[in-house]
C-alpha cells in the first residue's frame, strides 16, 4: 500500500464547499495525470488555464488553473501537479474519482507529502516538526515559532553545532593517532575540550529554554483558584465571552476543572476554573478539590481570587491575589482591608478586568514572548539533554587522559544531535508523527 512508486493524490485545502479546491498530484505518473485530465503538461512553474476532462468520455469536470512543478524543484522532490478547482463536493468527487481511475495512482495517506518531502531531503525530522505545528498553530506567538523552526532554524543551529563537535572529535583523533609518533604536535585535546566546554554552554542555554518553547507550543495555562463563592466561575465566564461556567450563590458549585482556550496578547491561553477551597465532607466536592489544587499547581500562572483580597495559601505563593465584588464595597458592608496592592475586580460591572487583562498579558509575555525558541517539544528536549549529558561527561574526562572514552562522549553527542534533527534512521517517530499531519499534507 504505501509503495513510493505511487503516484499519490489528495485535496489539500479544506472543507467543501470552499471559493477553491486544491488537489495535488506527487509521484512519476503527475505529467500522465496532466495530460490526461488537462490535455497537456504545461511548462513548469507557471499557472496555466484549462478545461479538466473525463480521459475516457472527453466530459468537462471543470475549469481551473493548473500547476506543474518538475521534481526535483517541488515541495516533495519528486513531480508535483496541482489543480485549482472549483470547491463545489462534486467537482472535487469527479476529479478524485477519475485519478483513482489512472494506473499507477493512489489516494494519499496522512502527511504523506510531507513524508516523501522529508525522504527526498527537502526537510530534516526538525522541521517537519515545525510544519506540523504551523498548521497546527491557534496564536501569533505559536505561528511565528512554528514558522521559524520549519524555516530550519532549530536545523540549521544544530549543524553548526555538530560541526564543531566533529572538529573537536578530528582533534581527539588526531591526539590518539599521533601518540606513538615522535613529531607528535602539542597535546591537541586541550583545544578540543575548550571547544566542548563552549559548546555545553550554547547546549544548556537551548535547553534552559526549552520550557518556553513547549509552553508557547501547548499554550499557556492560567488557573483560577480561591474559597467557594469568591466569583472565579462568573470570572472565567466574563473572559470567555459566554457562559461556560455554572455560577450560583450557593457555595461549591464548581466541582469539576473546567478549561477554556482562547488567546490573550498573542498567546494560546487556557483558563481553567476550579472547585472552592475548603474543607468539605462531601465526596465529590473533596475529589473537585483535590483536582483543583493539582491544576493549580501545575498551571503557569494561577490567579487567587477572594471577596476579601486575601493572601493565596503557602502552596500557591507564586499566585496573584485577586480582590473580587468590588461593586460590593459601596454598598454599605465595610470596604475590606486590602493588604498590599490586590488588584480589585467586579465580574459583574467589569470594573478592573481591563487591568487584570493587562497583567496576564505581561505574564504570557515575560513567560512566552521574544525570539522564538528553538527547542519546542519534548522529543527535541530529551535529544537535547541526551547530548548534553555526552559532553559533560567527556568535560569531566579533562586531563584524565582517556582519549579513547573522550572521543567516544564526543561521536555519542554528535548522534544525540543528529537524532534532535532526524538525520539517524527514526522510523518509528516519523511513523507517530505522520499520523497526526491531515491528508493532503
Ligand atoms: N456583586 C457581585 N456578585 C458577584 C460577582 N462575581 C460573582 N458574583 C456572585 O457570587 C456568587 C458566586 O459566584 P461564582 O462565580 O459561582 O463563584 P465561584 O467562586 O465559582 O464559586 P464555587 O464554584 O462555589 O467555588 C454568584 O451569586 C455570583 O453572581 C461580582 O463581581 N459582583
Ligand atoms: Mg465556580
Amino acid at each position: 500500500m504505501m509503495r513510493s512508486s505511487d503516484t499519490i493524490f489528495a485535496l489539500s485545502s479544506g472543507r467543501l464547499p470552499s471559493g477553491v479546491a486544491l488537489v495535488r498530484i506527487s509521484g512519476p505518473a503527475a505529467r500522465a495525470a496532466a495530460l490526461a485530465v488537462a490535455g497537456a503538461v504545461p511548462p513548469a512553474r507557471h499557472a496555466t488555464y484549462a478545461v479538466l476532462r473525463a480521459p475516457g468520455t472527453g466530459e468537462a469536470l471543470d475549469r481551473g488553473l493548473v500547476l506543474f512543478f518538475e521534481g526535483p524543484r517541488s515541495a516533495t522532490g519528486e513531480d508535483l501537479l496541482e489543480l485549482h478547482l472549483h470547491g463545489g463536493r462534486a467537482v472535487v468527487a469527479a476529479i478524485l474519482s477519475t485519478l483513482s481511475g489512472l494506473d499507477g495512482f493512489r489516494p494519499a495517506l496522512p502527511g504523506e507529502f510531507t513524508r516523501r518531502a522529508h525522504a527526498n531531503g527537502k526537510m530534516d525530522l526538525a522541521e517537519v516538526e515545525g510544519l506540523g505545528d504551523l498548521i497546527a498553530a491557534e496564536s501569533e506567538a505559536q505561528r511565528r515559532q512554528a514558522l521559524a523552526q520549519a524555516s530550519g532554524v532549530l536545523s540549521r543551529r544544530v549543524a553548526g553545532w555538530r560541526e564543531r563537535l566533529i572538529r573537536a572529535l578530528a582533534l581527539v583523533e588526531a591526539t590518539i593517532d599521533f601518540a606513538d609518533e615522535d613529531d607528535v604536535p602539542e597535546d591537541l585535546t586541550g583545544p578540543a575540550l575548550l571547544e566542548t566546554g563552549l559548546l555545553r554552554e550554547e547546549l544548556a542555554a537551548a535547553l534552559a529554554d526549552s520550557a518556553r518553547g513547549e509552553r508557547v507550543r501547548d499554550g499557556l495555562s492560567i488557573a483560577i483558584a480561591g474559597p467557594p463563592n469568591a466569583g472565579k466561575s462568573t470570572l472565567l465566564n466574563r473572559l470567555a465571552g459566554r457562559e461556560a461556567a455554572i455560577v450560583s450563590h450557593r457555595p461549591g458549585t464548581t466541582r469539576d476543572v473546567l478549561e477554556v482556550h482562547l488567546e490573550l496578547a498573542g498567546q494560546a491561553v487556557t483558563l481553567i476554573d476550579t472547585a472552592g477551597l475548603r474543607e468539605t465532607d462531601d465526596e465529590v466536592e473533596a475529589e473537585g478539590i483535590r483536582r483543583a489544587r493539582a491544576r493549580a499547581a501545575s498551571a503557569d500562572l494561577v490567579l487567587w481570587l477572594s471577596e476579601a483580597g486575601a493572601p493565596p495559601p503557602p502552596e500557591l505563593a507564586h499566585a496573584l491575589a485577586v480582590r473580587t465584588k468590588a461593586d460590593k464595597v459601596e454598598t454599605g458592608a465595610a470596604a475590606p482591608r486590602d493588604a498590599g496592592p490586590v488588584l480589585a475586580i467586579s465580574a459583574a460591572t467589569g470594573q478592573g478586568i481591563e487591568d487584570l487583562i493587562a497583567l496576564i498579558e505581561a505574564r504570557a509575555a515575560e513567560l512566552g514572548g521574544g525570539e522564538p525558541a528553538l527547542i519546542t517539544r519534548e522529543r527535541q528536549r530529551l535529544a537535547l539533554r541526551d547530548a548534553l549529558a555526552h559532553l559533560d561527561r567527556a568535560l569531566a574526562r579533562a586531563g584524565g587522559g582517556g582519549e579513547d572514552l573522550l572521543a567516544e562522549d564526543l561521536r555519542l553527542a554528535a548522534r544525540a544531535l543528529d537524532a534532535l534533527v532526524g538525520r539517524v534512521d527514526m522510523e518509528d517517530v516519523l511513523d507517530a508523527l505522520f499520523r497526526t499531519f491531515c491528508i493532503g499534507k
